[in-house]
């Protein structure tokens, strides 16, 4: 596969898989618009220099330390599978594709610790990340490699422990396993070599790089508006955090006014409910789509 062009960016993404759709819309919301429905290993966008390389994620961290593509949308814990510390820049998080590598076991097994693994038998998908645990921790096992349903390997008496990645734990849970450690935290990140290979592709970087803390800024952020007595205003502003200036105008009702503000942070019921308490009714949180400062 030949390198990208000197006047495009190439970014490779999952193809298919649980990344695609998140990966697509991202770069939608910063304005790079895809022909969604080609079926094609490379496609260009029609109104911005870009083109995605649609590949399996296990390929993409390769596929960028080779120069094939510019970037790469990946989970954290492929790149860290497939390369050593520190090949690729991991230029932002992306706060999706959520997951943990944890190890897990029969709850009977009485594991709890990295320290218990001395001498077990343990299934993964992810030697890399495993061995280097084990060595960090000075312990030895024997580590069984197996690419897709690690789970049922302990059933099997293949393995003793599995390693293998959970989100929501329902998978190991119907599979009478409990987690007992996460020895890696991971998410979806975009990454890319410590220099592209031209200073266009650094300015055009640049810009996409400001048009995504734009959109990922206005995922976090919410705009919130109450109506509040006007005397608790100065209670309002300590509840929510970071919230600075909020708009203020007086109601119809006497010593009432609305308050509107952008919060930079999640809203949370908890929030909500003190807000509440502090005398505010008809509270509303609504989502932003960009922001530019
Ligand atoms: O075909 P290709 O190789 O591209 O796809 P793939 O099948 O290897 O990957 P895919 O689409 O399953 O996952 C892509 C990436 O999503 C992973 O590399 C992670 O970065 C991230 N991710 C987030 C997950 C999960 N959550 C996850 N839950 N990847 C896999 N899982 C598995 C997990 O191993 C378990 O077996 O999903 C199962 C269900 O998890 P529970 O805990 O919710 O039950
Ligand atoms: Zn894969």
């Amino acid at each position: 596969m030949m390198s990208s062009s000197s006047d495009i960016l190439r970014i490779a993404i999952q193809k298919s898989g649980r990344l695609s759709e998140r990966s697509f819309s991202l770069l939608g919301q910063c304005g790079v618009d895809i022909d969604h429905k080609k079926e094609r290993l490379l496609v260009k966008s029609m109104n911005y220099p870009v083109e995605l390389m649609m590949v399996r994620d296990d390929d993409i961290p390769a596929y960028v330390y080779d120069g094939v593509c510019d970037l790469g949308i990946v989970g954290q814990n492929v790149v860290a599978e497939k390369l050593e510390r520190g090949s690729l820049r991991e230029i932002r998080s992306l706060g999706f594709g959520y997951c943990r590598l944890s190890l897990a076991a029969d709850p009977a097994s009485g594991l709890s610790k990295g320290s218990d693994l001395a001498g077990k038998r343990i299934a993964t998908s992810y030697p890399n990340i495993l061995s280097r645990y084990l060595k960090k921790i000075d312990i030895k096992a024997s580590i069984i490699t197996i690419s897709g349903s690690v789970e049922i390997a302990p059933s099997l008496d293949i393995a003793d422990v599995i390693c293998d990645l959970v989100s929501t734990g329902g998978t190991l849970r119907a599979n009478g396993l409990r987690e007992f450690f996460t020895i890696f935290e991971s998410q979806a990140v975009v990454v890319g070599k410590p220099n592209l290979s031209s200073e266009f592709k650094e300015d055009l970087l640049t810009q996409l790089l400001q048009r995504l803390d734009g959109v990922l800024k206005a995922q976090r952020t919410k705009y919130i508006m109450m109506n509040a007595p006007i005397d608790a205003i100065q209670e309002i502003k300590a509840i929510i955090p970071g919230m600075e200036d909020p708009t203020i105008v007086p109601l119809t009702t006497p010593g009432k006014v609305a308050i509107h503000a952008v919060a930079p942070e999640q809203m949370f019921w908890e929030t909500m409910e003190r807000l509440k308490k502090a005398g505010a009714s008809s509270i509303l949180v609504v989502p932003i789509e960009k922001i530019i400062e």
